[in-house]
Order: C-alpha cells, then structure tokens, then sequence
C-alpha cells in the first residue's frame, strides 16, 4: 500500500502509517490504505498486530489540515464517518492490536492510538487533542475514547486547552503502558505482541470482546457477557491443550486456533 506498510513478523503483523513528509498526517488516501491493510490481515496466521508510525519523529501528527480545511459541514460529517469507522475496525478487530507510539500522536494520532488496545511510548512521544485551537471538535472518536481512558476531568483539560503532554504524563495519566528509549520501543511492541501470540488464539479474542462489549453495560450484564465467552471456550480443542499441557506437567503446547 502506498502509505501504509503492512510485514508479518512470524505470527506478530506490523502495521506502519508511512507518510513521513507529513508527520504521517491522515488524509483520504492514507485512511484507505489503512482500511484495506486491515482487510487483508490474515487472522489465521497472525495472532497480534502493532501500529507504528514510519520515520523517528512521529507516529501520527494528526488528521490532514490541509485536506480539512475547506471541508463543508456534510463533508466534515463524512471524514469524521469515515475515519471512526476505521478507528472502529481496529478497536473491535479480532485480534489485539498495539499502538508503539513513536513521536507525536495528536488529533487523530492520539485518536488513531487510542483504538488500539494497549499503548506504548517512546520517550519522545506527544500527545494531545488541539483540535479546540483549530476550531474544531476531536473527530475521530478523541471526546469518548480520552474520556473513558483517562476519565472525564482529565480528558476535557486535555481537550479543553488543547495542550500537548509529553510520555512521562501520558504515562502518569494512565494514556500508555510503558515507555520505552526510541530504540527500544518497537522491539518491545513486537515482543508484546509475541507473548500474547503465544496464547491460545480463541481464548485471547474472547478476552478483547470481554472487556470491550463488558465495559458498554452495567456490572450484571457484563459478567454475563464474560459468563457467555468464558463457556465458549469449553467447546475448543486450544482449551483442552492448555489444561492438558498443565496437568501433564508439558511445557510444550500447541494452540491450533480451533
Ligand atoms: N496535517 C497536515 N500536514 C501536517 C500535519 C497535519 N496534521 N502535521 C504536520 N504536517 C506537515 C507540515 O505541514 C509540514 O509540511 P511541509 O514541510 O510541507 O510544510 C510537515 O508535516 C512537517 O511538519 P512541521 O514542519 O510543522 O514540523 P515541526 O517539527 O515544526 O512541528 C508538529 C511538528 C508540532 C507536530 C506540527 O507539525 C503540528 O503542530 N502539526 C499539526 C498537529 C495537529 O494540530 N494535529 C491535529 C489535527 S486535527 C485532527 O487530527 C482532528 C482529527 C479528527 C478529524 C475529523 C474531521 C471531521
């Protein structure tokens, strides 16, 4: 894809916003390469994926101003559909995906890392919604998805005063895991990314939907939804294999994703 770099790593698939002469700003054309790169993820062979932005200076600086610009309210409407739909299909996408946030992640960059399920920094990594400086809303789901982050008092001073924050406040605020020296940080993704490989496949997936679909309801039908997936994996040969694999004291197992 033109803008977007897609290599499988073993059973690890690394996604890379390749835009470097913009920050790796997300315009139309780097939306869709985004779109059919995650379209074309082989989720048999890949286990988990990592999001990375191309170059040392950013991961993604943002939503493309030059293409906003001129937008009219239907078609501000329409770029804001079009880029939640895509954030949507990471956040919901089947296997996990994890944001190695490699410089500055704002606007829809931040929005962008927020869809995935774990983040983690570099230390010269930014983060921050200045859309208010722009004139605009966050538009690529940065209101809800900061706010359920990182609650609501600090996610509207951030959106509020559209202030940048460096690692060690995105880190102090719960917005990354980890962070990591440039150096260390894509190794340490892809490492991440192939302990949870490591994992039977069915079991890990019912895991992301567990906490995602559990979060959207009260306590009583969230732990139904955990009930539900939980029995689910009694039905799986990867179940039998991990708790055979314990019982007959074999460190080796075989997770076939069935
Ligand atoms: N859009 C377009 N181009 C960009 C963007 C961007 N968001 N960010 C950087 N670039 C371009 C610059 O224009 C520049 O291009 P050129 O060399 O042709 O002039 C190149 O990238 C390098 O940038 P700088 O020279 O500015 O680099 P600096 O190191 O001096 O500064 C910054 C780096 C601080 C990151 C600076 O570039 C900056 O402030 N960028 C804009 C950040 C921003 O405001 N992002 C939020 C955008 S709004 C948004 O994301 C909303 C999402 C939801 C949209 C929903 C629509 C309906």
């Amino acid at each position: 894809m033109g803008f977007v770099n897609y290599e499988v790593k073993g059973a690890v698939g690394v996604i890379t916003i390749n835009r470097p002469e913009a920050l790796n700003a997300l315009n139309s054309a780097v939306l869709d390469d985004l779109n059919a790169v995650l379209d074309g993820v082989d989720q048999e062979a890949v286990r988990a994926l990592v999001i990375t932005g191309a170059g040392q200076k950013s991961f993604v600086a943002g939503a493309d101003i030059g293409e906003m610009s001129t937008l009219s309210k239907a078609e501000g409407e329409a770029f804001g559909k079009k880029g939640n739909d895509i954030f949507r299909k990471i956040e919901t996408f089947p296997l996990p995906v994890i944001a190695a946030v490699n410089g500055f992640a704002l606007g829809g960059g931040c929005e962008l890392s927020m869809s995935c399920d774990i983040r983690i920094a570099a230390d010269n990594a930014v983060f921050g919604q200045p859309e208010t400086g722009l004139g605009i809303t966050p538009g690529f789901g940065g209101t809800q998805r900061l706010a359920r982050l990182v609650g609501p008092g600090m996610a509207k001073q951030m959106i509020y005063t559209a202030r940048n924050i460096k690692a060690d406040e995105a880190f102090r605020i719960g917005l990354v895991n980890a962070v990591y020296t440039q150096e260390e940080l894509l190794p340490a993704a892809e490492k991440m990314a192939g302990q949870i490989a490591m994992n039977a496949p069915i079991a890990v997936r019912a895991c992301k939907k567990a906490v995602n679909d559990g979060l959207q309801v009260d306590m009583d039908k969230a732990i139904v939804v955990e009930e539900k997936l939980f029995g689910s994996c009694f039905e799986t040969h990867d179940q039998k294999e991990g708790m055979g694999a314990f019982l007959e004291k074999r460190k080796e197992k075989t997770f076939t994703n069935r």
